[in-house]
């Protein structure tokens, strides 16, 4: 598994450069920071956070601290009322959890895990600021979960043949989105759509995928990072206290629910981990995703 740790001083450089590079046009950053797994750059009133965990942007505990404390920093400068979710990579937002944490764990770090992905979710869904999610490429899973969790999603129509999929795949390979994740889906989408998705496990098309409202907009993938742009300056300009309001009247009780039932929600995580069977499950994902370049 990729951990911080093992990165290459060439893997962070190029990382850097890449997104140096990507952004010149974009926004001028009058702050960076970088956790080398996240880098944030604020421009006036908006803000973006790039997830750099290459190749895929799998959510490692790191990974998701990382995040957290990515959101955290932006929100924290007075100034900032709009953020751009993106990834360095344009071929994935983000593969969703790191299958690597939940196959053979350590049950330490499991918890840990599971806490910290939990966290990402409140400070994603409950931020202060207008989340825009610039999705250039696949959002599986808890993928997905990152891209739901925003105010407003942009996403690519793909590039050549290469059309990206977003959704909760869990079920085709025999595990099942967490309850604070399911929900999500139907809040999202609605409560028949959404039992066919969770199901089925099922990823949408961009075209699908803005018909059930999983997305806002779907444009050429060079105009993904420029139309969010626009789109957090647009809900920027809105006065903050009335845009939180809104936001909170229709998450509050949400996120409320996922404080009270944390450590449940954490137990009934472990125990259906640990099962033998979802155990066998995870080992025969993982290696078919390894096969699949062969
Ligand atoms: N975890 C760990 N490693 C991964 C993951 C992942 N989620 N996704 C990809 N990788 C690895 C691959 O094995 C490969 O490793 P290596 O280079 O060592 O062979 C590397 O990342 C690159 O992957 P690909 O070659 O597949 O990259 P592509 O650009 O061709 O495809 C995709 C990108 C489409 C994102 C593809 O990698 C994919 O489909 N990945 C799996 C996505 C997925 O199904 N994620 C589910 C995660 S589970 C989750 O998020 C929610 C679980 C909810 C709770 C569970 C309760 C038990």
């Amino acid at each position: 598994m990729l951990r911080v740790g093992s990165r290459t001083q060439f893997q962070i450089a190029r990382c850097i450069q890449q997104n140096a590079s990507r952004y010149f046009s974009q926004a001028v950053a009058s702050t960076t920071s970088s956790s080398s797994l996240v880098e944030t750059s604020i421009d006036g009133n908006v803000a973006t956070l790039t997830m750099n965990r290459l190749p895929v942007n799998s959510l490692s505990l790191e990974m998701c601290e990382a995040i957290s404390s990515g959101i955290k920093e932006v929100e924290a400068n007075p100034k900032v009322q709009g953020l751009v979710l993106a990834s360095l990579s344009k071929s994935t937002f983000s593969a969703g959890l790191d299958l690597n944490e939940l196959y053979n764990p350590d049950l330490d770090r499991l918890t840990a895990f599971w806490k910290s992905f939990q966290q990402v979710f409140l400070d994603l869904y409950g931020s202060r600021l207008a989340v825009i999610g610039a999705i250039e490429g696949n959002a599986p899973a808890a993928g997905c979960m990152l891209a739901l969790s925003c105010d407003y999603r942009i996403m690519s129509s793909g590039s050549g043949k290469k059309v990206p999929l977003i959704g909760l795949n869990e079920s085709q390979f025999g595990i099942v989105a967490p309850p604070f994740l399911g929900h999500l889906m139907l809040r999202t989408v609605g409560q028949r759509e959404g039992e066919i998705a969770l199901s089925l496990g099922k990823l949408y098309t961009p075209s699908d995928a803005l018909r059930v409202n999983m997305v806002d907009e779907v444009v050429d993938i060079e105009k993904v990072l420029g139309r969010s742009y626009e789109c957090a300056h647009q809900w920027a300009k809105i006065p903050p206290h009335a845009r939180y309001a809104s936001k909170m009247l229709a998450r509050k009780q949400y996120l409320q629910e996922l404080h009270a039932t944390r450590d449940e929600d954490v137990e009934a995580f472990k125990g259906f981990v640990m099962n033998e069977q979802v155990q066998k499950n995870l080992g025969a994902y993982l290696q078919s995703l390894k096969v699949k370049k062969k």
